[in-house]
């Protein structure tokens, strides 16, 4: 991997293993989830999620994905209860998504993929700073959220008017006032499960929260996706897409369901 890790054939999830040997580890994500082998915990708790729009900062391009970034030095966007203990403050949030609608999220759900997936980067407060959770068992709780192929999504729309101003690796530009609660389905049910960043570093530090119920997304809006480049200026045009790790071995995992 020369040039660095991507998607491509010559750098993509199957070469990363060369680089970063954690690939082969025993909590590797995303997975498939296999309904009939998850088990009901009564004993986990509701997902609390309070998300303060004025902590939207600004959207990047970063040659993998767009990332929309939050001010995280204050406690006003947290996510605590679910499976975790203590304080987990929002990161950032980005997508992994496909060059067709058959597929294009990271997680399955038995052997199903949908177009798309969202996830919110959380840390845990226990740590003094994002850098210092990354790479600690415990240190960071992510959200997935399915989008589905429907109706549009006008929740989504701001987000994607957006990325003509980042099309290319490297861009950046300001995103005030974005209320992420509004990007999240009417069910906060979930599984739940330890795993890794999905991207290298790999790093086994992840307390996986994929929730149930899709939210829904228009085949125009999944090209507004597509529009963006992994490449940059001045470098010729790469479409960004099919930037998904397939599922990884469960190795012997139990996840979790908050719902019957
Ligand atoms: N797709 S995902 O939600 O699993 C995800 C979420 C966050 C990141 C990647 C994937 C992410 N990547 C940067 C990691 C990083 O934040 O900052 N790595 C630093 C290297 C390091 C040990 C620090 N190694 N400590
Ligand atoms: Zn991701």
């Amino acid at each position: 991997m020369a040039h660095g890790w991507g998607y491509g054939a010559s750098n993509g999830p199957d070469r990363w293993v060369e680089d970063f040997p954690v690939a082969q580890g025993a909590r590797q994500s995303p997975i498939n989830i296999v309904s009939q082998e998850t088990r009901f915990d009564p004993s986990l708790k509701a997902l609390k999620i309070r998300y303060d729009p004025a902590d939207s900062q600004g959207i990047l391009n970063n040659g993998h994905s767009f990332q929309v970034d939050f001010l995280d030095g204050t406690d006003s966007s947290t996510l605590t209860g679910g499976p975790l203990s203590g304080t987990f403050r929002l990161k950032q949030f980005h997508f992994h998504w496909g060059s067709s609608d058959q597929r294009g999220s990271e997680h399955t759900v038995n052997g199903l993929a949908f177009p798309c997936e969202l996830h919110l980067v959380h840390w845990n407060t226990k740590y003094p700073s994002f850098g210092d959770a990354v790479d600690k068992p415990d240190g960071l709780a992510v959200v997935g959220v399915f989008l589905k192929i429907g109706a549009a999504n006008p929740r989504l729309q701001k987000v994607l008017d957006a990325l003509e101003a980042i099309k290319t690796k490297g861009k950046q530009t300001s995103f005030a006032n974005f209320d992420v609660k509004t990007l999240l389905p009417g069910s906060l049910d979930y599984w739940t499960y330890d795993g890794s960043l999905t991207t290298p570093p790999l790093l086994e530090s992840v307390s996986w929260i994929v929730l149930k119920e899709p939210v829904s997304v228009s085949p125009a809006q999944m090209t507004m996706f597509r529009s963006l480049l992994f490449t940059a200026d001045g470098e010729p045009s790469c479409s960004m897409a099919d930037n998904y790790r397939p599922p990884q071995p469960i190795k012997g995992r139990q996840v979790r369901a908050s719902f019957k």
